[in-house]
Formats: C-alpha cells, sequence, structure tokens
C-alpha cells in the first residue's frame, strides 16, 4: 500500500512538472511574439518573424487622393446590351499595362482588353459566344468561361504572346458568371486583375428593370505601396490571402465617389461576381433587404430567394439581386465582411436626388 500510495505521488509530482515546464514554454513564445508584433517600420506594424514581405500596404493614402477620386472615370457598371444575331462575338486584346486600384495606387497589371474587370460580355440563353483571344502581353494566358460547358484542355489553352486564339460555345445556361485567366498558376493570374462577368439572360426574360448594374468583386496583393512606382503581385500575401485592397470593379470605393443610380420605386437588379482570387463577397445593401435573391445566378423560376439581408457569393461564383427602394437617399452597397469595406470594397446606390455622403 505504502509502495503504491509513493508510486502515485511520484507519478502527480511529475504530471505537476511537465504542467508548469508547457506553462513556462508557453509564456516564452508568447513573450517574444508580443515583442515581435509591437517592432515597426515606417509605422507599419509588422507581424512576428515578418520580413518586409508581409508588410501591409491597407490603407495607403496620398495627399491628393480626394481629387484623384473625384476625377477618376469609374468603370461603367451598367449591364450593356445582347448583341444581335445568332453569335456574339467577342475579341479581347490582352496588355500589360498599369492600372490605379485605389487613388494614387498604381499596379503592374494583366488585363483583358487592358484593364481589370475586363468587359461585361452579355449574351442570351442559346447564343453562340465565338470568343478570341488577342496576347499582347509578355507570357502565355488564356482565358476560361464558368458558363461554357466545353472540354477545358481545348478551350481553355494557353496563348503564347503575339498570338491570338478563338473557340466557341452554346451559352445554354443563364445566369452571371465568372471568366477568367485559368493559366498557372491560376493565383497569379487572377491575382493580377485576369478577370471579369458573363451575363446570360434567361430565354423568358426577367422582368425589365429600370437599372442593370455589374459588380466584380476582387482583393489586390501588393508588394509595395504604389504611391511611387507601380506596385506587383506579391504571391506570398496571395497565398496567405493577406489583402491590401478589395474592391468593386477594380478600385476602391469607386462609386462611393460616383454613385450608381436609380429611381425611388424603380427595379434595380444587380449582377455580382466574385472574382476572388480567395476572399467571399457578403452582398449587402445597407438601409433595405434584398427582394430577390438568385443564388448563384440561377434564373430558374422559383428558385429565387426572398426578402433577405445578406447573401454570400463565393470565389468564382456570381449571383442576381434584386432591389426596389421608395425612400430617396444614399443606400451603400457592400461586403458585409467588414474587412473588405476597410480595404475599399463599397459603393453606393444614390436613390432619387438626394446629396451629401454616407459614412461606410
Ligand atoms: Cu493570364
Amino acid at each position: 500500500m505504502k509502495a503504491l500510495l509513493a508510486a502515485v505521488a511520484i507519478a502527480i509530482a511529475g504530471a505537476l512538472a511537465l504542467v508548469a515546464s508547457i506553462v513556462a514554454a508557453n509564456r516564452t513564445t508568447t513573450g517574444s511574439g508580443v515583442t515581435a508584433n509591437h517592432s515597426s517600420t515606417s509605422g507599419m506594424t509588422v507581424a512576428a518573424g515578418a520580413t518586409a514581405k508581409g508588410i501591409s500596404y491597407a490603407g495607403t493614402t496620398v495627399d491628393n487622393a480626394e481629387a484623384l477620386a473625384k476625377a477618376r472615370t469609374p468603370y461603367p457598371a451598367e449591364l450593356p446590351p445582347v448583341p444581335a444575331g445568332d453569335v456574339a462575338k467577342v475579341h479581347m486584346v490582352l496588355k500589360d499595362v498599369t492600372i490605379q486600384i485605389a487613388p494614387g495606387i498604381k499596379y503592374t497589371a494583366w488585363g483583358f482588353q487592358g484593364g481589370a474587370p475586363g468587359p461585361i460580355v452579355h449574351v442570351r440563353q442559346g447564343q453562340k459566344v465565338q470568343m478570341t483571344l488577342t496576347n499582347k502581353g509578355a507570357i502565355p494566358h488564356s482565358i476560361d468561361f464558368h458558363a461554357a460547358r466545353i472540354a477545358p484542355n481545348k478551350a481553355f489553352v494557353d496563348v503564347d504572346p503575339g498570338k491570338s486564339f478563338t473557340f466557341t460555345f452554346t451559352a445554354n445556361d443563364p445566369g452571371v458568371f465568372m471568366y477568367h485567366c485559368g493559366t498557372k498558376p491560376v493565383l497569379a493570374h487572377i491575382a493580377n486583375g485576369m478577370y471579369g462577368a458573363i451575363v446570360v439572360d434567361p430565354k423568358t426574360p426577367l422582368p425589365p428593370a429600370a437599372k442593370s448594374y455589374v459588380l466584380v468583386a476582387s482583393e489586390w496583393y501588393l508588394n509595395a505601396p504604389g504611391t511611387g512606382k507601380p506596385a506587383q503581385l506579391d504571391m506570398d500575401k496571395a497565398r496567405s490571402v493577406m489583402v491590401d485592397w478589395a474592391t468593386f470593379n477594380g478600385y476602391a470605393r469607386q462609386y462611393v465617389d460616383h454613385p450608381l443610380t436609380a429611381n425611388p420605386g424603380d427595379l434595380v437588379r444587380f449582377y455580382v461576381v466574385d472574382a476572388g482570387p480567395s476572399l467571399t463577397t457578403a452582398f449587402h445593401i445597407v438601409g433595405t433587404l434584398l427582394n430577390k435573391a438568385y443564388p448563384d445566378g440561377d434564373m430558374t423560376p422559383g428558385h429565387e430567394l426572398t426578402n433577405i439581408q445578406t447573401f454570400d457569393v463565393p470565389a468564382g461564383g456570381g449571383a442576381v439581386f434584386e432591389v426596389k427602394i421608395d425612400q430617396p437617399g444614399l443606400y451603400p452597397f457592400v461586403s458585409h465582411s467588414f474587412a473588405s469595406v476597410d480595404m475599399g470594397q463599397v459603393g453606393l446606390l444614390k436613390v432619387g436626388n438626394v446629396a451629401g455622403t454616407m459614412s461606410h
């Protein structure tokens, strides 16, 4: 009995010593982590163990940011008309370009048709899309349409610099879909601006909307602030989803300075694509509910959701939303994942003839 008690006592003492050593080890770890987290370079906090690669450039601003934002022509969000005929011919000439993604923030992008996002493609169900990609960039690129049912190894192929490639598919599925470059590493090609939206109208059209807007959500990962020489992609930050800027149609807060408009009582339809490359867009309009949401752009009658507050559009997905707002005012549309708003993914729907600004 004595021997048993002694053995138990030794075991308990051993266990306590082990716990004590774990606590001590944790203290050491926490202590060094706190020290590292408090180090900074030029006022920017550096994460534990980080090198210059891990620096956040979120919220970088320039002196004349307000004037630059006002002077900019926003990306046209209005849904363009469907081309006539059985075949919609789309030709994009890809270029390496320096774009602005926020006031005074320059970025070296790869742009379908010279910008990010690429042009909005609008067709009707059953129409053929004849897509020609001309590559005037420095490296191979391709184009992948989520609206297509086609062998990707034959259609979404790499196009070498200086070459063109054409393929055709029939847009049999109505909805709003992403298109993007599918050349490896896809993360880099999407993060560098190679994406856009295609809207396929259903055979039986939806009720006519007074306003139809297309929003492509995406995020940016910068290796430099971009205020001097243009920033380029930081692949390490893209892999770890350390976002610097999040945008609708490629430029932070552009529809805050240049709001989208509607009249009270208008049916307004938003076609939202989340290009990612990695974040989800929790689409929400402040001050109203979404009267209708067509999940993932599915326009099969009866499949829509009604009167909801927020709807997730996943990276690589799309959804269609309808609102009718009676009361004049400024209604922010956001990703309600609010880190994205902080990084620029917010715009305004101006209903009626109202003045002023909105804080979101
Ligand atoms: Cu590409």
